[in-house]
């Protein structure tokens, strides 16, 4: 067993020193292809904009799951290793995002407007979020081409990369701009394909950097990753809507951008004949009035009971899959998941 793990701003802390390292890599190498100093200093705006503001709990984790099954803290440059495999799925995820967010017209990220809204950025910001994901396969190269598990690095990225951008499309599909037909709305899939496979990554990434090769293991991963997930999105949807933008740092935009979440899916299944025309009428318009009518219908059925109900079943599912992990003596250990849970349960910023 572990001793105490170090606490959140320690490990905060240490991942952020990789940044810059992981920045002048990616400059160094753009250098080598003889750009000009605009062309390398755009890229370093992209990288320094769109990274160390993010939450970094999918980097920390996979930090945190090697540590975990290590037994012990890494040091040097194990640690600065096992941070650039973290750094590369932050990469992934900015990339994403810097696309969700032109995709969701959405207005800040992080804190900050979306890259995509900065001055003169623009449309720009689609070749960005390309460069964000291309940096990730330059970074495995560089540091983990020799390792016996490469391929599987590659394969993890590539494979939920493809994932993600199915659930992406059936979310943009679903729920376009310009034609509102609740009637299209559903949830089960989508979650699993947005977000789920996403979050198999900081784990199943971290089991292979810790030499673990057993596909049995990793399967039980994913079995309790699936769900754990499909509640990150849940909750990711739940405060879109509800959290105080200056908490959670972006303001929501899903009503407005007529968006198939779960909060509108749960609504819709406990809606009377009225309030179901208020949605109707009132969802996915460019309006805050119409938002407006379409929150107090989501307070009238009790979104938020249901909510927390959710919350508190997807926790006791989530629990009994990392309760069949052998406590003691088996490759994975229950602390992965659970430490994993701890970074995103009840999760407000
Ligand atoms: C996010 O969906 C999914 C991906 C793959 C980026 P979303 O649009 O609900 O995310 P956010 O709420 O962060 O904009
Ligand atoms: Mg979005
Ligand atoms: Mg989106
Ligand atoms: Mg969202």
């Amino acid at each position: 067993m572990l001793g105490p793990r170090p606490d959140v701003a320690y490990n905060k802390k240490r991942f952020l020193q990789v940044f810059p390292l992981v920045v002048e890599e990616l400059l160094d190498a753009l250098k080598a292809e003889s750009m000009s100093e605009e062309i390398v200093e755009w890229y370093r705006r992209n990288l320094e904009y769109n990274l160390p503001g993010a939450k970094l709990n999918w980097g920390i984790s996979l930090v945190d799951t090697v540590e975990i099954l290590r037994g012990k803290l890494l040091e040097g440059e194990e640690y600065r290793k096992a941070a650039i495999l973290g750094w590369s799925i932050e990469l992934l995820q900015a990339y994403f995002l810097v696309a969700d967010d032109i995709m969701d017209a959405s207005i800040t990220r992080h804190g900050q407007p979306c890259w995509y809204h900065v001055e003169g950025v623009n449309n720009i910001a689609i070749n960005d979020a390309c460069m964000l994901e291309s940096a990730l396969y330059r970074l495995l190269k560089r540091h983990f081409r020799k390792e016996s598990y490469y391929t599987d690095l590659l394969e993890l990225f590539l494979d939920s990369t493809y994932r993600t951008e199915i659930g992406q499309l059936i979310d943009l599909v679903t729920g376009p701009k310009d034609r509102v037909d609740l009637s299209k709305f559903s949830i089960e899939r989508h979650l699993v394909y947005k977000t789920a496979y996403f979050s198999y990554l900081p784990v199943a990434l971290a089991m292979h950097f810790h030499g673990i090769t057993n596909p049995e293991q990793f399967a039980l991963a994913q079995k309790i990753i699936i769900p754990l997930g499909e509640y990150f999105q849940v909750q990711d949807d739940y405060l879109d809507c509800y959290a105080p933008p200056e908490e959670r740092g972006k303001i929501g935009t899903d009503i407005i951008e007529n968006k198939n979440t779960w909060v509108v899916n749960v609504a819709l299944q406990h809606v009377t004949p009225a309030q179901r025309k208020i949605l109707d009428e009132n969802y996915g318009r460019k309006d805050s009035e119409c938002e407006r009518r379409v929150k107090e219908v989501f307070a009238a059925v009790d979104v938020e009971g249901k909510y927390k109900a959710f919350e508190q079943a997807a926790y006791e599912r989530i629990m009994g899959l990392v309760r069949t992990i052998p406590a003691e003596g088996g490759e994975l250990k229950q602390e992965v998941f659970t430490a994993y849970l701890s970074k995103f349960f009840r999760y407000t910023m």
